[in-house]
């Protein structure tokens, strides 16, 4: 394969992106468009088939060479290298959560003060899921218990995981009767550590249950625990209205950027930014004011209960930096690109590293712990602000879309039904009618191998033009969101006639933002309450909908993959060929072994249209399944106002006549 190097309008579809790819090239600044341009992928080890578990090896299967040094096959290390990968994932979900638990227990021993129960709602919840009695107690007691009894899941010793009773009851059959129903987190863990050792498990399907026991304990545990208890401490996500793209930076403010994953910190980041005496001493360094905004997860999670503003994805990292504008980076955990320092340095960025599991060499170390983590958010707008007299030229791409986020399932239980009749009926109705012909979860992240936002914006796109409802996490949903899908007007633009006629009924966007990529449970739990309420079938597996990432890159991206297909979802992985390619058994075993498993399947389709007619293809095989009326577009539109983006500008009086016929009363 020859090396090419792509422009800005190749490397990236998204306008801002691109204009500050255009300045990284002026500025001759190294960013991770580019270095992928310039490494040319090891074609064995993107296929799988390079072992490098001991120092026999590494052994790369290609040619003639059909076993390693100790024998193994292609079919057993190509297994193990997927399997190892779903482990790594879990493990990032799963201790993510960890830290939530130990933050929500740190707050009711009296020991982080900063941090309280802001959902009590939901705390009653969460501690009727891990059996604690809640009658008579306090928040402060119930809490305690939740906190220790969400770390017992980690490491308890007997019987399994507690969360597994929240699937539907065929599900739970499933994995029982596949042996694949996960003990406790961190075993599931480590037992795939050991398995895919060297000399041990040597059964390919066999290795590949293990990956699906392994991912569940992340899907059914670390993550949900990780969503759970960040709505207990922060809050419930509903819908809020925020902006996201490149052009939230502001030219005369402050700007400070968040990014990571892990919400403890920029929540009190929120806080501190708010701080009247801190705004004083940035409007004392000339600014108007200290602008916030986020990157990645943090962002997501950010936005969503805060309405914290979206800078852009995984991918616009350095490109934020580009800007020139941007006067402390923040970081803790998860798609910290190594890349960042460097760029930092040719700026007056501040690049500030927080967290004890990340080190990272040339950043300004402020280590956040949650005994006094106000207090360090403080310190990091201090730092913000002082960097703030030092910037030069700037450069903010003009360009921002409005987003309405926070699409928890309880909010969409809510917003179907309302207070007193919550409920998914409405949504199951009209799936069961065709005016939803299914849904789709677009998740994951994006790939430098990949023209960046470009196969989201497509597949997005195709699915709303047929009907198909979006919900979407982790760095697709800020694709979306930058896209301007994420708003109620977009379903009188963009949506076929029978989503937009519920769309326009509920006064939703036609792309529900959930949350980040943890926050994909919750869309596990939007499909078991789908499956319970009647219509669609009596398990996961049932309803016609498909899971996409279709520019992912990270392990996590795998795990969340897998433990979707272990709960009955039909899978597709975008953009490349996959890391098991390199094996016609592996992928063999993951489509149709798994499908009369677990009754969900892994694909790894690298071509946007090619994924679009295969989701579609399977939507429509679930509603014959079901017995439903085939999809038919002609039917649906003629209810619902298509005129409301005019309307809503106009003024009152002449709404009223426009809608009604006749002047207002
Ligand atoms: Ni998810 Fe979130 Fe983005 Fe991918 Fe990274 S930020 S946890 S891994 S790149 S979606």
């Amino acid at each position: 394969m020859a090396k090419k190097v792509r422009t800005a309008q190749e490397s990236s579809e998204d306008p801002a992106a691109v204009q500050m790819l255009d300045r990284a090239i002026f500025l001759d600044i190294d960013t991770a468009f580019r270095r992928a341009d310039n490494i040319i992928p090891c074609n064995i080890g993107a296929q799988g088939l390079c072992c490098k578990n001991c120092a026999a090896g590494p052994c790369r299967l290609v040619g003639n060479t059909l076993r390693g040094v100790c024998g193994a096959t292609a079919d057993t290390i190509v297994a193990r290298n997927f399997t190892r990968s779903v482990a790594s994932g879990s493990a990032a979900h799963s201790d993510h959560a960890r830290g939530l638990a130990y933050t929500l227990l740190a707050a009711a021993e009296g020991d982080a003060p900063d941090f309280r129960v802001r959902d009590p709602h939901k705390l009653k919840e969460v501690a009727g899921y891990l059996g604690i009695k809640t009658d008579g107690r306090t928040t402060v007691e119930i809490a305690k218990d939740v906190a220790l009894a969400a770390l017992g899941e980690f490491g308890k010793p007997q019987g399994e995981l507690t969360y597994l009773k929240r699937a539907p009851a065929k599900r739970q059959q499933i994995w029982k009767e596949n042996h694949i129903a996960p003990r406790n987190i961190d075993r599931e863990v480590v037992e795939t550590m050991h398995r895919t050792n060297i000399g041990n498990d040597q059964d390919p399907e066999h290795i590949l249950d293990q990956a699906m026991r392994c991912a569940l304990a992340d899907g059914w545990g670390g993550s949900m625990l990780g969503t759970d208890l960040t709505d207990v401490l922060f809050g419930t996500p509903a819908p809020v209205l925020a902006e996201a793209n490149l052009g939230v930076l502001e030219a005369d403010m402050v700007n400070l950027v968040v990014h990571g994953h892990e919400p403890t910190l920029s929540e009190m980041i929120v806080a501190a930014v708010q701080d009247p005496e801190l705004i004083a001493y940035a409007q004392s360094k000339g600014a108007k004011g200290i602008n916030l905004a986020g990157l990645c997860c943090t962002a997501n999670e950010a936005l969503l209960r805060q309405g914290v503003k979206l800078a852009g994805n995984f991918l616009q990292q350095e490109l934020a930096l580009i800007t020139g504008a941007v006067d402390a980076m923040v970081v803790d955990v998860q798609c910290i690109m190594e890349g960042l320092n460097p760029v930092a340095a040719r700026f007056h960025t501040a690049l500030i590293s927080t967290s004890p599991k990340a080190a990272i060499p040339g950043s300004m170390r402020i280590e956040f712990d949650e005994h006094h983590a106000l207090a360090t958010a403080k310190q990091i707008v201090r730092v913000a602000i002082d960097r703030f007299a030092m910037r030069g030229e700037t450069f903010i791409p003009d360009i921002k879309s409005p987003v309405v986020p926070g699409f928890s399932h309880e909010y969409i239980d809510y917003a179907l039904g309302g207070v007193y009749r919550a409920s998914f009926r409405p949504l199951n109705d009209a799936i069961m009618q065709g005016r939803i012909r299914g849904v789709v979860a677009n998740i994951g992240c994006n790939n430098p191998r990949v023209s960046h936002d470009s196969l989201h914006r497509y597949v997005v796109t195709e699915f709303l033009k047929n009907d198909v409802l979006v919900v979407e996490t982790g760095c697709g949903a800020i694709a979306s969101a930058k896209q301007g899908y994420m708003t109620p007007q977009a379903a009188l633009e963009v949506a076929g006639p029978g989503l937009r006629e519920v769309c326009e009924a509920i006064g939703m966007p036609p792309v529900l933002h959930m949350g980040s990529c943890v926050d994909n449970s919750r869309i596990l739990t939007v499909l078991t309450q789908m499956a319970s309420e009647g219509g669609l079938g009596n398990d996961i597996s049932d309803i016609p909908a498909v899971g996409i990432a279709p520019e992912w890159m990270s392990e996590k991206a795998l795990a969340i993959a897998v433990y979707a297909v272990a709960s009955g979802c039909y899978v597709i992985m975008g953009g490349t060929d996959g890391p098991v390619s390199g094996s016609e058994n592996i992928l063999r075993l993951m489509s149709e072994t798994w499908e009369k498993k677990v009754g969900g399947k892994l694909e790894f389709i690298a071509e946007g249209a090619e994924i679009v007619r295969r989701a579609m293809q399977h939507i429509d095989k679930k509603r014959a399944a079901l017995n439903l009326p085939k999809y038919d577009a002609s039917k649906w539109g003629k209810s619902g106002d298509a005129r409301m983006p005019e309307l809503i500008a106009l003024p009152l009086e002449e709404r009223i006549e426009a809608v009604y016929g006749a002047p207002a009363r």
